[in-house]
């Protein structure tokens, strides 16, 4: 009873120092350009923004580009039956520079500063490669990442990725919000573990959800934790690369470390060939 009582007021306390924080730190954002502003308006108006490498214009795109597709190459190598559950493979490559400095783009960073509000604490890269599957386990189930208030994922298709891929897919903000009448539904769901898509059809019928197909190159910049969200099952391989950012420091930075230590194996493939 104490500590329920404690835990209130406290996670009453560390809400009032963000906002705060949040309120001190608005004249300290850095300034944008105007089409950048544009990406930071239609982040907090919807929680998400996509575009592609070739519009983003970084330097540090080729470098990436090379570093990962000599990477892919050397992941799954097709063991995988239609019929089983696989798992994705994940590599940590945030010690790789061609892989961190695409996430590290100073405005890359500004735009970040800009919809998280704080100082941004920059977790690391990984690169993905997702497997055939026919039911929907892990981060196949509907959930939102829970790291941080906000936290952004860039996701970048390396093949081009249709309906078969198993595209990153979610709920339009509006109808997941607080102010929505499915909100204490659908979170009571949610609270412990991911739904699949007949639970969520049941509260947000399917013709809302958006599926994010598109080409190689297409970079999907999506608050996880704002944003009901998951990846399709499906019939074919999906390679991606995934940065992640939350507020430094973040509410959760024990769920962080993932994106740097040693849960996820580092590509030895790489370090051979003098990455
Ligand atoms: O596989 C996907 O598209 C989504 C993965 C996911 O939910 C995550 O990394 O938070
Ligand atoms: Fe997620």
């Amino acid at each position: 009873m104490l500590n329920t009582l404690q835990d209130k007021i406290s996670a009453i306390t560390s809400e009032f120092d963000y906002r705060i924080k949040l309120w001190q730190h608005t004249s300290k954002l850095p300034k944008l350009e105007s089409s950048d502003r544009q990406i930071v308006e239609t982040l907090k108006r919807e929680g998400i923004y996509i575009t592609t490498l070739a519009d983003l214009g970084f330097n540090s795109t080729p470098q990436l580009l090379d570093a990962a597709h000599t990477l892919i190459p050397k992941i799954g190598n097709g063991n995988y039956t239609a019929s089983s559950e696989n798992y994705p493979e994940i590599y940590t490559v945030t010690h790789l520079p061609n892989f961190y400095n695409w996430g590290s783009e100073a405005r890359l960073l500004n735009i970040l500063e800009n919809y998280i509000g704080l100082p941004v604490a920059y977790h690391g890269v990984q690169v993905r490669k997702d497997f055939l599957n026919t039911s929907q386990f892990s981060t196949m189930l509907w959930h939102r990442d829970s790291e941080d208030r906000r936290i952004i994922k860039i996701i970048i298709y390396l093949n081009d990725v249709t309906k078969e891929n198993g595209p990153f897919e979610y709920v339009p903000a509006s109808f997941t919000s607080i102010y929505n009448p499915n909100f204490y539904r659908l979170y009571y769901k949610i609270y412990n573990t991911g739904i699949d898509d007949e639970e969520l059809n049941e509260i947000v019928p399917k013709s809302a959800w958006k599926s994010c197909q598109g080409p190689a190159g297409t970079v999907i910049i999506a608050d996880t934790q704002r944003l009901l969200h998951h990846g399709t099952v499906r019939t074919q391989e999906r390679s991606t690369l995934f940065f992640v950012y939350t507020a430094n420091p973040p509410k959760r930075p024990g769920l962080c470390t993932q994106y740097w230590d040693d849960t996820y194996p580092k590509p030895e493939a790489l370090q051979e060939i003098g990455y």
